[in-house]
């Protein structure tokens, strides 16, 4: 664990929950459009005081915790014979949750001051941000699905644990938007998927594991996760070393690295930006190309898939298969069961790279070591600590069901195919955050080191990119395909309670 240098105090009450972690099984995101100043004022009034705080989120999290465990010790008994299964998240805490988020353009209409000091990817918007990102040919945002080309002022998160309590929220924002004008662009909504599939994202992999500590926010640290100073995450708080990383060793790769931002305005203390990105993914064409070239290669498909993403679909981490030696058998499949310890607390994301430097075990461009390359980037830690975000996505769409259509059949996929991630990320700045992962590290060929090929999941400016698996003699040089499409996606600001009010009340 990385030590912390700062301890701030954080305004949790004034920090929108979102960004200490919903968590919930059923999210709404409404897309809204304001009419005019004044009737925008007047809805963030009436709902500054129904957006959940920081605090709130994180004493419910802890109790929930605490009753959930209490049942499951209690369940891990043997079943009295003929009793039904116990769903355990029944009968705990419940809790439903609002949060608000404003674009560049809303804050303009809104004439909050200081507009001008704000980052330029941020004002630009995320479809104009499309060269950067790599969003061309079928995520080019000419293609996105509404209403990501329309002007979003924008966007209300609604979280529940029922779908019902959803509901219920939703109908009483209406209430709020009919009585201001408000317009409604279009919602979309996201869920836990049904029974095993829960917590894991549409091609099987568990996601939500790993996720950096906040200093003065996260109090029980797991084994092995970065503590990072909270000015990374929220806006006013001090942030990681401000020193310039020292130059990477000599290398066609060199990082542009985003210029510092000017001096942010007053309000936006305790506020985040908010990256949201609907990405679809084609479930049988990510099936059926690991299925073939992992016969084709002599390997199992669960190790194939694990070298795509840097862990097996149960979560265990492809670095922990070093204690089992260099001769890990290529069609072993999924250690975690023959050995569930490799899944606890004390071993699932405790490690680092250091002993991997050639990515033996987990290729330099895995997914997991191309977002976080943990020690294994040439510019040191300290630098991959500056580029951490708070992932809070949610999977979209219906169950695949194996034998349907082939994908893209229909382009668009029809609504029953069209599956994915809604992909949200909170940090203090989008060019050092999402958008230096997705370009930089992601979309390189050259990153950590030359040839190593692009993310085999989320790399978006080519269509067929290179990936490179070493695994002894039998290195692996290998075209993919692109599973994961961008199909809309926009930046917002989430400001803190305190600026929601300032900015309904400002002349
Ligand atoms: Fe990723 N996947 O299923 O393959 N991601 N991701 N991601 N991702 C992670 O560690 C996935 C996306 C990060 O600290 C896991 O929590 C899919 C974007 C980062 O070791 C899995 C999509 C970006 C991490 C997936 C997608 C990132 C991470 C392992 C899109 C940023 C933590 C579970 C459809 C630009 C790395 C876990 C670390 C983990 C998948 C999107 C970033 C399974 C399918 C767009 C930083």
């Amino acid at each position: 664990m990385e030590a912390a240098t700062t301890t701030a105090t954080l305004a949790l009450d004034q920090i929108q929950g979102n960004i200490a972690g919903f968590n919930k099984d059923h999210q709404r995101f409404v897309f809204l459009h304001f009419t005019d100043k004044a009737t925008a004022q007047a809805f963030l009034g009436a709902v500054a005081d129904d957006i959940a705080t920081c605090d709130e989120v994180l004493e419910f999290n802890a109790l929930f915790k605490k009753v959930y465990e209490r049942r499951h010790s209690f369940e891990s008994q043997p079943p009295t014979p003929g009793t039904p299964p116990v769903d355990l998240k029944r009968n705990t805490v419940e809790a439903t949750w609002l949060n608000l988020a404003l674009t560049f353009s809303g804050l303009q209409l809104l004439e909050a001051p200081g507009l001008d000091t704000m980052p330029e990817e941020f004002k630009q918007r995320m479809r104009e941000r499309a060269q950067t990102l790599g969003d061309v040919d079928p995520s080019a945002p000419e293609n996105w699905v509404p209403p990501f080309g329309e002007n979003i002022h924008a966007v209300a998160i609604i979280a529940a644990d029922e779908d019902q309590d959803l509901q219920q929220e939703y109908a009483h924002l209406q209430t709020h938007l009919s009585a201001h004008q408000v317009q409604e662009l279009g919602i979309q909504d996201g869920n836990t998927r049904p029974g095993d599939g829960a917590g894991h994202e549409h091609f099987g992999f568990k996601d939500g594991l790993s996720q950096p500590g906040i200093v003065g926010l996260t109090t029980d640290p797991e084994p092995g996760q970065d503590m990072i100073q909270p000015g990374e995450f929220i806006l006013g708080y001090p942030a990681e070393g401000e020193q310039p990383p020292p130059s990477p060793p000599p290398n066609a790769y060199n990082p542009i690295q985003p210029p510092a931002p000017p001096q942010a305005p007053d309000w936006t203390k305790d506020g985040s930006f908010l990256v949201f990105r609907r990405l679809r993914q084609n479930v049988q064409g990510f099936n059926e190309f690991v299925a073939q070239t992992a016969n084709a290669n002599s390997m199992s498909e669960d190790l194939l898939g694990a070298k795509f993403v840097g862990r097996y679909k149960s979560g265990a981490p492809l670095e922990r298969t070093r204690d089992q030696g260099p001769d890990i058998d290529p069609n072993a499949g999924d250690p975690s069961t023959a050995d569930p310890s490799i899944l606890s607390s004390e071993k699932n994301n405790n490690f680092d790279y250091d002993q991997d430097p050639d990515g033996q075990f987990v290729p330099r461009a895995a997914h997991i070591r191309k977002t976080n390359p943990r020690s294994g980037n040439p510019s040191g830690k300290a630098d991959t600590n500056r580029h951490r975000i708070l992932r809070r996505g949610i999977p979209y769409g219906p169950e695949f069901q194996p034998g349907e259509p082939p994908y893209p059949g229909t382009s668009p996929p029809p609504d029953n195919q069209d599956r994915g991630l809604l992909f949200l990320c909170y940090q203090a700045s989008i060019a050092r955050g999402f958008e230096f992962i997705q370009n930089q590290w992601a979309n390189q060929n050259d990153f950590p080191q030359v040839g190593d090929g692009r993310d085999p999941i989320i790399s978006q400016d080519v269509e067929n990119p290179e990936f490179n698996l070493p695994r002894g003699a039998k290195a692996l040089h290998l075209t993919l395909q692109r599973w994961v499409i961008t199909t809309g996606g926009e930046y917002f600001f989430s400001p803190s309670i305190a600026a929601i009010k300032l900015l309904a009340e400002a002349t």
